[in-house]
């Protein structure tokens, strides 16, 4: 089923100039951008994002985090995309990632884990109406969509 999932590089990714590598890996698999924006999350914005951590031990931090550089934001389409690149994205703690995803090659620390996905399809919906308008998303077709999908 075509789904479609919000991305997010955080700000250590975009601080460590690994925007380029990490974006080639979703184009790689054969998944579409279809909106795309760096943009610095203010503090409301993170709260909500991340609201069902509200009551964690961690959530100042994250949100402190969160906001402290620009992120990339992003929605990503294809053929099962929200549990495809949970994949490529790899375990919370990049310490427990797998090599090959992209928290196991590219990250030390859960509280500078490079990217968040979303994890399922409601959270994909929430998610993606919190940061993009409806005609900030892109519907168009791919030379090759008859090979990827
Ligand atoms: P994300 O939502 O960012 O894609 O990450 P996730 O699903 O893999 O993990 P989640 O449990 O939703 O946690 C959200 C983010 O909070 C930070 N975190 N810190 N210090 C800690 O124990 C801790 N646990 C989580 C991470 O930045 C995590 O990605
Ligand atoms: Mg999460």
């Amino acid at each position: 089923m075509i789904e479609r999932s919000f991305v997010m590089m955080k700000p250590d990714a975009v601080s460590r100039r690994l925007m380029g590598q990490v974006l080639s890996r979703f184009e790689d698999k054969g998944l579409k951008i279809v909106a795309m924006k760096l943009r610095q999350i203010d503090e409301d914005l993170a709260k909500e994002h991340y609201g069902e951590h509200s009551e964690k031990p961690f959530f100042n931090g994250l949100v402190e985090y969160i906001t402290s550089a620009p992120s990339l934001t992003m929605v990503i389409e294809g053929d099962d995309a929200i549990s495809v690149i949970r994949k490529m994205v790899g375990a919370t703690n990049p310490k427990e990632a797998d090599m090959g995803t992209i928290r196991g090659d590219f990250g030390m620390d859960t509280g500078r884990n490079i990217i968040h996905a979303s994890d399922a399809p409601e959270s994909a919906k929430r998610e993606i109406a919190l940061f993009f308008d409806k005609e900030e998303i892109c519907d168009y077709s791919m030379s090759d969509n008859a090979w990827i999908y």
